[in-house]
């Protein structure tokens, strides 16, 4: 195993910014394979920060040894296969080369982080940081001049908590986002208790569901009920944790343009209920996508950050940033001035990790290039013409609680090297037409989605790179159920889908 950073943990290792945590319920989070490790995890929180899941993480990789395998510090720049040897030649950022039959990829689907195309970025001479960079050691915010750039779910969470302490705050804002509140909690011993018990019925739960969550769609669509029976379900679920709102929401919401513009009303009310100031209150609201049409960012009071006296929202689309300079930022009115500006600007996301590797296949085949329109896969797993590579959490995999899908792909990809390996087959590679099938199929899945006419990561927009101007669709859209059966479906019929020699 190759890893860049000096120690395990991968996104709980990278994005240690203020706030940072995750958004789907902890106890939901962990992995399910050993009854020894979920018997003897406490998880702290409902929604664990950072600090606790790396923890977690680190307790992980020593209990079941794994270090000795992982070698960190170390960067992939190349991969290519090799027909003569049917294997694939790894190069490493200091020079070190190592050949093997199978490669993996689990290099996550938004681990390559992206700074903003704006002039200047390099001159400024105070502190400045991409949330994913940010440092191990403290940081000290109290007093300072803080300006966040992004309000995605990083720039919120990281908005929310910089609030506590700073001077003042300035954040510069593009897109509004839909944010709920996360409502997160500590967990009692007895909650911890009732947990344990019940992990075999919480984990059976998350296979249900179509994003892995504890959370599964309401069967009702919006308008069947009345109007007071809909205020009083979204109020229930407004007022409940993690991602019922978005995931446990009436059935129609991310797909009907009338009940996703009732939705959006509702949570646009709350809004303007909890900023004090009109104008900025409507600054917040999303004018240009629906409620859920992108990764619904949770939050923990992030708009009452906007009625304190020290915080500053600027709306870059009515003046724009012009210039960082060396003192702070420039728009086409103000000039501000920072001790520190924080870059939540987001990631190069689901192919861009895969992207900044020279991955070459047969004949010496580019993967970038391959994939410029937009990734083809099969399920996922695996690309023609690049034999023996298996992608865990790959572009076309459903996204959602990331864990519980991650551990299913691993699995699965584990099941086809040991079926190759049993059975002396030293090639496995999709055949063209599977992969094309499976793209068409993704494609298809999210026709009517609301989500697939928005721009967002989740559609493979980021204009601070080249090319990623064009929307995609890069995650199945079908459910983990129906992602799961095809899958089960391939295996069960001894891969002979996929050409195998
Ligand atoms: P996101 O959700 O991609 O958010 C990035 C934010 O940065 C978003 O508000 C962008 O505005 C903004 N942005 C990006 N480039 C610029 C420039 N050049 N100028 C101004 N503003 C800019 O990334 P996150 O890290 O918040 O979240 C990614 C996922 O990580 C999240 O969904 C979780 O699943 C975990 P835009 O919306 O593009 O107008």
């Amino acid at each position: 195993m190759f890893e860049t950073g000096t120690g395990v943990g991968g996104t709980w290792y990278w994005n240690r910014y203020p706030g940072a945590r995750s958004d789907s319920e902890s106890w939901t989070y962990g992995y399910s394979f050993s009854e020894e490790l979920l018997e003897e995890w406490e998880w702290e929180e409902h929604f664990a920060g950072q600090p606790e899941t790396e923890r977690y993480l680190n307790h992980v990789a020593d209990k079941f040894d794994l270090r000795r395998d992982i070698q960190f510090k170390s960067r992939v720049t190349a991969a290519h296969y090799l027909e003569e040897t049917r294997g694939w030649d790894v190069m490493l950022e200091d020079g070190r080369r190592y050949s093997t039959r199978f490669l993996v990829t689990a290099i996550g689907v938004l681990s390559a982080p992206t700074m903003p195309r704006i002039p200047g970025v390099e001159t400024f001479q105070g502190q400045s940081c991409h949330t994913h960079y940010w440092p191990k050691e403290p940081v000290r915010l109290r007093d300072k001049r803080v300006a966040v750039i992004g309000t995605g779910a990083t720039g919120v969470q990281t908005i929310t908590e910089v609030a506590k302490t700073v001077g003042h705050l300035t954040v510069f804002q593009r897109t509004p986002q839909w944010c709920a509140p996360l409502h997160n909690g500590k967990i009692s011993e007895e909650e911890m208790r009732k947990i344990r018990a019940n992990y075999p019925e919480i984990f059976a739960r998350c296979q249900e569901t179509y994003g892995c969550f504890i959370h599964a769609t309401d069967p009702r669509a919006a308008l069947e009920v009345t109007p007071e029976e809909r205020e009083a379900f979204w109020e229930k679920l407004y007022a409940e944790p993690g991602f019922g709102i978005w995931m446990g929401n009436f059935r129609d919401i991310l797909v009907d343009r009338t009940a996703n513009a009732l939705i959006s009303d509702f949570v646009a009310g709350k809004i303007r209920e909890r900023v004090k100031d009109p104008v900025v209150a409507e600054k917040l609201i999303p004018k240009n996508h629906g409620f859920g049409t992108r990764r619904v960012p949770l939050e923990s009071g992030y708009f009452e950050v906007y009625n304190q006296p020290n915080v500053k929202l600027v709306d870059i689309t009515e003046t724009p940033i012009e210039r960082i300079t060396p003192t702070g930022i420039k728009t086409s009115n103000s000039e501000y001035e920072f001790d520190i500006i924080i870059y939540a600007t987001g990631f190069d996301a689901i192919t861009g990790s895969f992207d900044r590797i020279d991955i070459r296949g047969v004949d010496g085949a580019s993967l970038k290039e391959k994939w410029k329109d937009g990734p083809q896969t099969f399920l996922g797993i695996l690309v023609d013409d690049f034999p023996n590579m298996l992608m865990v959490m790959g572009p076309h995999a459903g996204l959602g609680n990331l864990p519980r899908a991650a551990e299913y792909s691993a699995d699965w990809a584990t099941g086809l090297i040991r079926f190759a390996r049993d059975r002396g087959l030293t090639r496995i590679e999709a055949t063209a037409a599977g992969a094309t099938a499976w793209t068409d199929h993704v494609i298809a899945s999210s026709q009517g989605l609301l989500f697939a006419e928005v721009d967002s990561w989740m559609t493979g927009i980021n204009r601070n790179v080249e090319g990623k101007n064009v929307r995609r669709i890069m995650r199945y859209s079908g459910g983990h159920p129906a992602f799961r059966e095809r899958c089960e479906a391939v295996a069960a019929a001894g891969y002979r889908e996929l050409w195998l020699a």
